[in-house]
């Protein structure tokens, strides 16, 4: 069966502003229009893509959105992929004696009936492993996520500031400032 994806708004060309490493994109020049990006297929509504500048050098980069189902039965999101990594898994974060730690969801995550799930930096995820280039604020990069039933789907992830906690275009409560973030201890198991 195939899917069928409509990419409704691009987001606005955000500014992301990442202290010192922000030369690129223009203060505050901000679209009047932060309509998400949203794509369908089958029952599932994705929206926002979006993932993190990265430091160069960087392995890996992650991956957020939100899936909402508006189907009767549950789905799973068992896979995806990003242009510029050998590959992407699907991760879930953990607490672990005060320390953060995630791993590679074996069998993907559920997406229950009439239930939306969203990944974001700090709980479920997607990571993108041997990143073969720097992502940068601003940026929009090509991937895909793979459903058990809906199937593969196309998106593209926009890039905000390396320690944004939100999609790029929407109020972030860090605002930019790295002094402001308060450091997560955190461990990848491999
Ligand atoms: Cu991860």
């Amino acid at each position: 069966m195939s899917t069928i994806v409509h990419a409704f708004r691009q987001f606005s060309l955000a500014a992301v502003v990442l202290g010192a490493a922000a030369s690129v994109t223009a203060f505050g020049a901000r679209a009047a229009d932060d309509t998400p990006v949203v794509y369908h297929a089958g029952s599932l509504t994705i929206s926002q893509p979006w993932t993190r500048a990265t430091p160069k050098g960087a392995p890996v980069a992650g991956g957020y959105l939100r899936i909402a189902n508006g189907g009767t039965s549950a789905d799973r999101l068992i896979g995806t992929s990003f242009d510029i990594a050998s590959k992407g898994e699907v991760h879930e974060m953990s607490m672990d004696n005060g320390v953060m730690r995630m791993r590679e969801l074996p069998k993907g995550l559920e997406i229950p009936a009439g239930g939306t799930v969203e990944l974001k930096p700090g709980g479920y995820h997607l990571m993108f492993v041997g990143l073969k280039d720097q992502v940068n604020p601003g940026q929009k990069i090509k991937g895909t996520l793979v459903f058990e039933k809906a199937g593969s789907v196309e998106v593209e992830f926009a890039a905000a500031a390396m320690n944004a906690t939100s999609p790029p275009g929407s109020p972030s409560p860090s605002g930019g400032h790295m002094d402001h973030m308060q450091g997560m201890p955190m461990e990848h198991m491999k």
